[in-house]
């Protein structure tokens, strides 16, 4: 079994409950959910004007190879009803793959690590809950590394100390 970390996301209707329920799916598509972060309540980054995000990260393993993995993702959000949307704009539930053990994949369709991940707390915050000491690939820099030397300044706030979700 492959060891990934997927980045998960939402920021229309039942934001907490979408992520529950886009994991809850991933387990039914056959990936094993071995860790969930806290969620988070997340200023938007980018596309600065929408509403605020509940983000976090899981852990999951599985033997499906990184282009069928997206494959099976892209499923999981058309179930939960992501429809094709603005570019980096509002969206019921988002999955990108951030690491695949330490493959490096770059190609017109998939970008394995996520390019962005560095430059994003909203990653890197739920990232060093479960590895801190987690390393980039390509970079060889530990979460808690990218964490100290992002730009990024856009708050990330802890919602679920105790694992309940939270609106
Ligand atoms: N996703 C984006 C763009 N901006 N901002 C936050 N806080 N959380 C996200 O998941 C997010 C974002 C594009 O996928
Ligand atoms: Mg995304
Ligand atoms: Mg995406």
């Amino acid at each position: 079994m492959k060891r990934v970390f997927l980045s998960l996301g939402s920021n229309l209707g039942d934001r907490s409950g979408n992520i529950q329920r886009a994991l809850d799916a991933l387990g039914a598509a056959g990936l094993e959910v071995r860790r969930v972060s806290s969620f988070y309540r997340t200023e938007p980054v980018e596309f600065r004007q929408q509403p605020w995000f509940v983000n976090c990260v899981a852990e999951v393993a599985t033997d499906l190879l990184p282009l069928q993995l997206l494959k099976a993702i892209q499923r999981v959000e058309r179930h939960l009803g992501r429809r094709r949307d603005v570019n980096k704009g509002p969206r019921k539930i988002d999955i990108d793959i951030l690491l695949y053990e330490n493959v490096v994949v770059r190609s017109a369709g998939l970008n394995i690590p996520h390019t962005s991940m560095a430059e994003r707390r909203f990653v890197l915050v739920p990232l060093r809950e479960l590895e801190a000491g987690l390393r980039h690939p390509v970079t060889e820099r530990t979460v808690l590394e990218m964490l100290n030397e992002t730009a990024d300044t856009s708050q990330v706030i802890r919602i679920n100390p105790a694992g309940a979700a939270g609106k």
